[in-house]
């Protein structure tokens, strides 16, 4: 009974302890789950981003619920977004449909203590931790337009294919793309038209027919979307308009390898899409465990990527910029269409 009456007070230290101190406390499941939504279902590039993030978490024991709406729509993502809420996720990484729309609901994220991360498509600096940018913006805007200056032989119009009117990733590299196109280099290039293909394809087909048909000058489309660009170097195949309209933009070289080598998209960009939700994974997993906060100068381990430090972004949050873009043309497309 003495023995009992010593060794009480220090039980109930260690339990006190354990339950107060948060490194201590033991972890629920819930805890250890970190969600990844992609803008739409139906987006092989969304599926290789989730593939990734899965890949990362995975491999530090945790679990991963992936989710995407049916349409590309900011309500269909908040109304995920509050499922994962009561689900008590420790983070949610997205990649996001409207720039400023999910702010309310992902506030209340927040104050359920979910770590919040945008990979692809980001939101606002106040409604995330951190960025996950695939390259710099500044860059993927530029390279695009000299694409465009390089496929329609310096003159003549071009046009731009995109996702959605209010995804914030595609809108960044148009605002560049439309910066771009005002230097002396390319007075000779006129945007006849931005169009918006949804990241839907029969959407993305017919609106490439609209261009095709209200400027039968048209040069070179530029689509800044994987959806869109294999659409519209389909249509131009099958109309046999190759060599007379180019393609050109960011596709998936499993879906634009038969383009590269047919001539309709002489060449195109992107990065590796599963690296980019593997970055995300570990950028998720190291604010849930409070070795970041997402603010400039945090360093965190990418796991087999290396470690990656966090840096100021152009809208005044924070990003982590993945790499530079890759360019997929007919001498390498064979490497790359079986990866991703
Ligand atoms: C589409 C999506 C995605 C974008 C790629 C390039 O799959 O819109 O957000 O990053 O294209």
């Amino acid at each position: 009974m003495n023995k009992m009456k010593r060794v009480l007070p220090f039980l109930m230290a260690v339990v006190l302890v354990s339950v107060f101190l948060p490194g201590c406390a033991p972890k629920t499941e819930a805890s250890n789950t970190h969600a990844v939504v992609f803008k739409s279902t139906g987006n092989p590039f969304g599926e290789k981003l989730m593939d990734g993030f899965e890949a990362a978490i995975t491999e530090k024991g945790g679990t991963v619920i992936r989710r995407a709406p049916d349409l590309p729509t900011a309500e269909a993502q908040i109304q995920i977004i509050e499922q994962l809420i009561a689900q008590k996720v420790a983070s949610i990484t997205i990649s996001a449909n409207d720039y400023d729309a999910l702010q309310p609901v992902l506030t209340n994220a927040k104050a359920a203590d979910i770590q919040i991360v945008t990979a692809d498509s980001s939101v606002n600096p106040a409604s995330r931790s951190v960025h996950i940018n695939q390259a710099d913006t500044q860059l993927i805007g530029e390279t695009l337009v000299e694409a465009a200056f390089d496929q329609a032989g310096g003159s003549g119009e071009i046009a731009i294919l995109s996702a959605t009117s209010q995804a914030s990733n595609q809108n960044a590299w148009i605002a560049v793309m439309e910066e771009t196109l005002k230097q002396p280099k390319y007075a000779n290039l006129n945007l006849v038209k931005i169009a918006y293909g949804d990241d839907l394809r029969d959407k993305s087909t017919s609106e490439t027919e609209g261009l095709i048909a209200s400027y039968p000058n048209l040069k070179v489309i530029v689509a800044p979307t994987t959806v869109g660009i294999a659409a519209a170097a389909k249509v131009i195949t099958d109309r046999n308009l190759i060599g007379t309209v180019k393609i050109t933009g960011l596709g998936l070289p499993s879906e634009m390898a038969d383009y590269i080598t047919n001539g309709s998209c002489p060449y195109m960009f992107l990065w590796n899409p599963i690296d980019l939700g593997y970055l995300a994974g570990y950028a998720a997993l190291a604010l849930a465990g409070d070795t970041i906060t997402g603010a400039a100068g945090d360093q965190f381990d990418g796991g087999k990527l290396g470690s990656y430090t966090v840096v100021n972004a152009s809208d005044g949050g924070t990003e982590v910029i993945l790499g530079p873009p890759f360019k997929f043309d007919a001498a390498n497309i064979n490497d790359w269409k079986d990866v991703y």
